[in-house]
């Protein structure tokens, strides 16, 4: 008797070791996330999160666009996840092939029964989902009960206080739907299915359009002295034309709203849509 006892004992200790290890796990990481928000929201890099049911297709997405939009690759995030990858492995940069850039992040899924101490952890990737300048709701297209999965997640989003930020409803698994043609946007719905690359590049395309708005074009004349500019834009901006004057160089160049005001001095025309 004695020694079940003690056995029982012994075993709630370490119970409780490990309950006090993982919480302080996840307090690590909530901070981290914390503090990339702040890191984010002063880079101004705009953000995109993929929120959606458990299951619709939500990493198997952001791995698609990482694959084909990203410098590194092999950071994808895991498929099928247990809860823990998704909170850890949540953040990827995606850069379009025009230099344009922003933060990718995936949320945990929608579950319906989230274990209590998992709640602080969930709310915390949701959280992210509030600062977003887009919202890309992922639903399993194919699967019979997508509009509740719909309503169910538009709840949870509304519960955890995530409003007013502009959503692109995103049908995937198409592949799995007889005579669907994909992909296919039109508004605030695309079609597509995250396996396929053609749907990807829609995507991409989409979301492009959605948060880039702020951008134009304008024509720099950049002296020599300051070709660092140069080199900064053929980085990190979509040059359209370049052309060597006396003066210096000349550039045409998409340029963003952060980007605009930093080289305003070099600044050779008005753009159209301002003369407008
Ligand atoms: N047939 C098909 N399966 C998909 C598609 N997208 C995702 N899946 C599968 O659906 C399952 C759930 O995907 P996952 O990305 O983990 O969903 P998440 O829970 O929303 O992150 C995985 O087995 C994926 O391989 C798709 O477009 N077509
Ligand atoms: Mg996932």
């Amino acid at each position: 008797m004695d020694r079940v006892k003690k056995k029982l004992e012994t075993d709630r200790r370490i119970i409780k070791d490990k309950i006090r290890k993982l919480t302080k796990e996840l307090d690590t990481i909530v901070a981290e996330r914390e503090t990339r928000r702040r890191r984010r929201k002063k880079n101004q890099i705009p953000v995109v999160s993929l929120v959606g049911y458990t299951n619709a297709g939500k990493s198997t997405t952001m791995n698609g666009l990482v694959a084909n939009f990203s410098k590194s690759s092999h950071k994808q995030v895991f498929e099928k996840d247990m809860l823990f990858a998704t909170l850890e492995t949540s953040v990827r940069e995606i850069v379009l092939p025009d230099h344009k850039q922003f933060l990718l992040t995936d949320t945990v899924g929608f579950v319906s029964k989230l274990p209590t101490h998992l709640v602080k952890a969930f709310r915390s990737t949701l959280e992210e989902a509030q600062d977003a300048d887009l919202l890309i709701h992922v639903v399993d297209y194919s699967d019979p009960n997508y509009k509740t999965m719909i309503e169910m997640t538009e709840k949870t989003l509304k519960e955890v206080g995530v409003e007013d930020v502009p959503m692109l409803f995103a049908y995937n698994k198409a592949d799995l739907i007889e005579g669907a043609g994909y992909p296919e946007f039109a508004g605030d719905t695309l079609i597509y299915s995250a396996r396929d690359e053609l749907s990807l590049m829609k995507l991409a395309d989409v979301i492009k359009a959605k948060i880039f708005t702020g951008y134009r074009k304008e024509t720099l004349l950049i002296p020599f002295a300051d070709g660092h500019a140069i080199a900064y834009l053929n980085d990190h901006a979509h040059v359209l034309s370049l052309e060597y004057l006396e003066e210096g160089t000349k550039i045409e160049v998409e340029l963003s709203p952060a980007d605009a005001s930093r080289f305003k001095q070099f600044r050779m025309e008005v753009s159209e849509e301002e003369q407008g």
